[in-house]
């Protein structure tokens, strides 16, 4: 049985997603989110720089929920949730995925942390920097849609599923609005029954 450590509205999201999606079966366990906890050594001992998710498949731990994903796909996916290698549409579902996590999530991460690292100092400029640099990725988002369903077209693929939490954070801590493309594309994501039961398991 997979077991997936994770923090109610954390990036775990994406891996409990993924294993709904493809009917996996899986058992959370909701971890402690103190700093406390995650740096205790039994935490390090499965998570060495204390983050979730973590993911447990028999002898594999991975750490990484972009990794989760892919790897869910690849190994359970039987063709569902990706392009095959040789179509074309396989370079943008590469190129979302990481884009999501390297590029989208991390300029909304920094807010997160500043304002965990700083609270009673928050500085203002970082905090507007970074959500103009969260904003500038929004938009490519959107750009790309225009009338596409999901980012790759009609397929709904991994790529959405890893910026569809992307875009959940975004909500979170850049409390901005999101514009009218990105209001449908993610009414859609979260409008998914494998989306639905992804919150309701993590609550
Ligand atoms: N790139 C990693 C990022 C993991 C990550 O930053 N997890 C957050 C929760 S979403 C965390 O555990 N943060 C605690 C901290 O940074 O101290 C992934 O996609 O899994």
């Amino acid at each position: 049985m997979i077991t997936i450590y994770h923090f109610p509205n954390t990036r775990g999201l994406r891996t409990i997603w993924a294993c709904e999606e493809l009917n996996i079966p899986y058992k959370i366990e909701i971890i402690d989110f103190s700093p406390e906890f995650r740096l205790s050594p039994q935490f390090l001992s499965i998570s060495p720089i204390g983050k979730v998710p973590v993911l447990k498949d028999g002898e594999i731990t991975m750490r990484e929920s972009g990794a989760m994903v892919h790897y869910l796909i690849d190994k359970y996916g039987k063709g569902k949730l990706q392009p095959s290698k040789n179509d074309p549409l396989y370079a943008a579902y590469l190129e979302w995925s990481w884009f999501a996590e390297a590029t989208f999530a991390s300029s909304v991460s920094e807010i997160i942390r500043h304002k965990r690292a700083f609270p009673n100092a928050i500085h203002t400029p970082t905090i507007v920097e970074f959500k103009k640099r969260a904003t500038i990725c929004l938009e490519a988002v959107g750009g790309v849609l225009g009338k596409r369903k999901w980012l790759l077209g009609e397929m709904f693929s991994g790529a959405d599923i890893m910026i569809g939490i992307a875009l959940t954070s975004y909500i979170r801590h850049v409390e901005e609005p999101f514009p009218p493309s990105i209001n449908d594309y993610f009414k859609r994501l979260t409008t998914r029954p494998a989306f639905l039961r992804t919150k309701q398991a993590e609550s």
